[in-house]
């Protein structure tokens, strides 16, 4: 039986495990890559592991989420990153740089290595045919530190592309399509990997935005074959040494088949509050618009923002609409100010943004009130962009120009003319990307830590005895934007763990933080898919400083639950999910014998103030129990820091 290309390259860095799904497997790490609202953190671990260089083949810390620099807080967390970067070992990408995966696609992905990412959309790198996983900041050190990253081996789905793309018909509407089939929580436990006749007619970025957005889907990780429009993308970025072919095998094992014809699909958009709430733009079509932006990790590449101008060509923006553009990387803006493209935006009457994430995570651009907002981002969740009443849609490039000039969410395929993108030569000299120390130099280069970065917090293992009240009790989908909600006001707080937590569920329920440390702490109860969504490990860390001890949900997303159990919060499922009904919050829990039941892989847990009692399993193995019993996963290492 032949093998999948994800198969392949795991195999290739398998160093602990077989690759039969659902079994804990090892893999070794060749690239990391951190951004500045997880990298903090993830670099304050990696130097509680006194380990003096990275081990791992590249390591790239990027800024682009915090950039707003309203008070001394950024810029004291970029010189944090830029010093912790030079002195060990590790590529720094400035501000103004770009967004970590659409330089890291530029400048360093490579097919077939494996890159951890303290991000989410990490798997954008499968658009390169690279084994490209999204982690909390901590898997993400230890992987810095030359320790294997584990994780479940994913069941390898085969998405079978057939047919071509119809002109103003996108690679958004591949993925939206696929999201409006099987949920955000369609993919959880899973790959994607694409095949098929179809692959050959997507450009790289075009199978960039499909893998970035397969995190939506809850997946492990999606990935393209390398052929030769990868290898052709390489050379472009004057890369080419670095190119490999990698295909499936012949009668590659798969454990699903989903069948796309993109001939077949129209655009689409995924509407508020959710992106799988998916919807033919066409029937849509009438609802006006306040506002449309083309940016994000998702859609800002040059093949994207010279579709957006090729339509906006001798036409102008609605004047009562904001239309803003947020180039990916400087190399994408340098080329749009070369080729003229910059003007034609211009004179269009288009907002030109920092090439950074900005709207994406809240950072400016919060949409009016009640307004309604077009975008080519990933996620619309509520409240994500700022304004709490505002609805947002999820878009390809070609949607939000088109929708940009008519003043509602229209169809782009009844344009005309077809889009043109004229070829262009790439700048390469990199000029806000710095390379690290030697290795002899840097043991004299000191760390910038101004007053905004707090140490970590010390996670003690738990007693005997696990008693707490439910402080909350939350439905189905819950997002780490819900838990620890980002935006202008709270991101800066991301490397000071006391004033952050200040902020945990506050969209939700503002009281929770005084709460639960009124309470002491306590037990949070979830719905299905629990932590969908992002990788910050600070909604994971920051409840545990508030005292959270368990959270008990019907399912979890993969990064969330991976980062409960990294800090000591104990993940576990309804053994019947009807017990989920009868718990109200205040309930007080009560685990007795916790060591011996945790053993046994289930607990019994008493209602005291229902008088009942329910059973809840724990989906650990011994290496995620010994964490737990430790306290924390730093301190299970023996990290003495913490
Ligand atoms: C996001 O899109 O939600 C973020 C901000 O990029 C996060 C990372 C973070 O919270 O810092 C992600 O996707 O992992
Ligand atoms: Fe940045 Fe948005 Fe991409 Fe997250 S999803 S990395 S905030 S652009």
């Amino acid at each position: 039986m032949g093998n999948s290309v994800a198969v392949k390259i795991i195999k290739q860095h398998l160093l602990i495990g077989e690759p039969a799904a659902g079994a804990e497997i090892g893999i070794c790490i060749d690239q990391t890559l951190t951004q500045d609202a997880t990298g903090t953190l993830a670099y304050l671990q990696f130097e509680a592991m006194n380990i003096p260089r990275v081990k791992t083949k590249l390591s790239v810390s990027y800024v682009d989420h915090n950039t707003l620099q309203e008070g001394f807080e950024n810029f004291d967390d970029h010189l944090f990153l830029q010093s912790f970067a030079k002195k060990y070992g590790i590529y720094f990408s400035k501000p103004g740089s770009g967004i970590c995966h659409q330089v890291h696609l530029e400048r360093f992905g490579i097919p077939g290595a494996t890159l951890l990412g303290s991000d989410s959309h990490t798997p954008t790198g499968g658009g390169l045919g690279m084994l490209a996983i999204g982690a909390g900041g901590l898997d993400v050190a230890l992987a810095m530190a030359g320790e294997p990253f584990y994780l479940s081996m994913p069941q390898i789905i085969k998405v079978n592309l057939k047919g071509k793309l119809r002109p103003y018909v996108a690679a958004k509407d591949v993925i939206l399509e696929l999201l409006s089939r099987l949920t955000v929580k369609g993919g959880v436990g899973k790959i994607f990997e694409y095949g098929g006749e179809g692959v050959r007619t997507l450009s790289l970025p075009e199978r960039a935005t499909i893998t970035n957005m397969g995190a939506e889907l809850g997946a492990t990780t999606s990935i393209f074959p390398s052929d030769k429009i990868t290898g052709e993308f390489l050379k472009w970025q004057g890369r080419q040494k670095e190119w490999q072919e990698i295909t499936a095998d012949k009668g590659a094992k798969y454990e699903e088949e989903i069948i796309v014809n993109l001939s077949k699909l129209v655009p689409l958009a995924a509407q508020p509050h959710s992106p799988d709430n998916v919807a033919r733009v066409k029937d849509l079509s009438g609802v006006k618009i306040n506002q449309a932006i083309v940016g994000s990790c998702t859609n800002s590449s040059y093949k994207d923002l010279m579709t957006v101008a090729s339509i906006l060509k001798g036409n102008k923006v609605h004047p009562e609409v904001s239309f803003a553009v947020a180039p990916g990387s400087a190399q994408v803006m340098k080329m749009l100010a070369k080729n003229g493209a910059l003007d034609t935006l211009l004179k269009a009457g288009a907002r030109i943004l920092e090439t950074a994430c900005g709207p994406c995570i809240g950072m400016g651009q919060a949409p009016n009130s009640a307004g309604v907002s077009v975008r080519t981002f990933n996620r619309n969740f509520k409240g994500r962009s700022g304004t709490a009443d505002a609805s947002i849609y999820l878009v390809s490039p070609e949607v939000a120009a088109w929708s940009a000039v008519k003043g509602y969410l229209a169809d782009p395929t009844e344009i005309k003319t077809r889009p043109g993108v004229p070829s262009a030569k790439p700048d390469l000299k990199d000029a806000l990307i710095i390379t690290p120390s030697k290795e002899k130099e840097a043991l004299r280069l000191e760390v910038s830590r101004g007053p905004n970065i707090k140490p970590l917090p010390l996670m003690t293992p738990p007693g005997e005895q696990l008693t707490g009240e439910v402080l909350l009790k939350v439905g189905d989908n819950i997002t780490t934007d819900d838990i620890m909600p980002a935006g202008a006001k709270i991101l800066p707080l991301r490397s000071n763990i006391p004033a952050i937590a200040e902020y945990v569920y506050s969209k939700i329920d503002k009281d929770f933080p005084d709460r639960a440390k009124e309470k002491n702490g306590g037990i949070i109860i979830g719905g299905a898919n629990y932590g969908q969504g992002s990788s910050r490990e600070h909604a994971a860390i920051a409840p545990r400083y508030l005292g959270i001890k368990a959270v008990i949900a019907k399912s979890f997303a993969r990064m969330h639950a991976a980062n409960l159990i990294n800090f000591g919060i104990l993940p576990l499922t309804f053994e019947k999910e009807a017990d989920y009904e009868a718990l109200s919050r205040g309930d007080l829990l009560e685990i007795k014998d916790f060591k011996k039941q945790l053993a046994a892989g289930g607990f019994y847990i008493a209602n005291k103030s229902k008088g009942t009692a329910f059973k809840a399993k724990v989906n650990l193995n011994e290496r995620q129990k010994n964490i737990i019993l430790s306290g924390s996963l730093l301190a299970l290492a023996g990290f003495k820091k913490t």
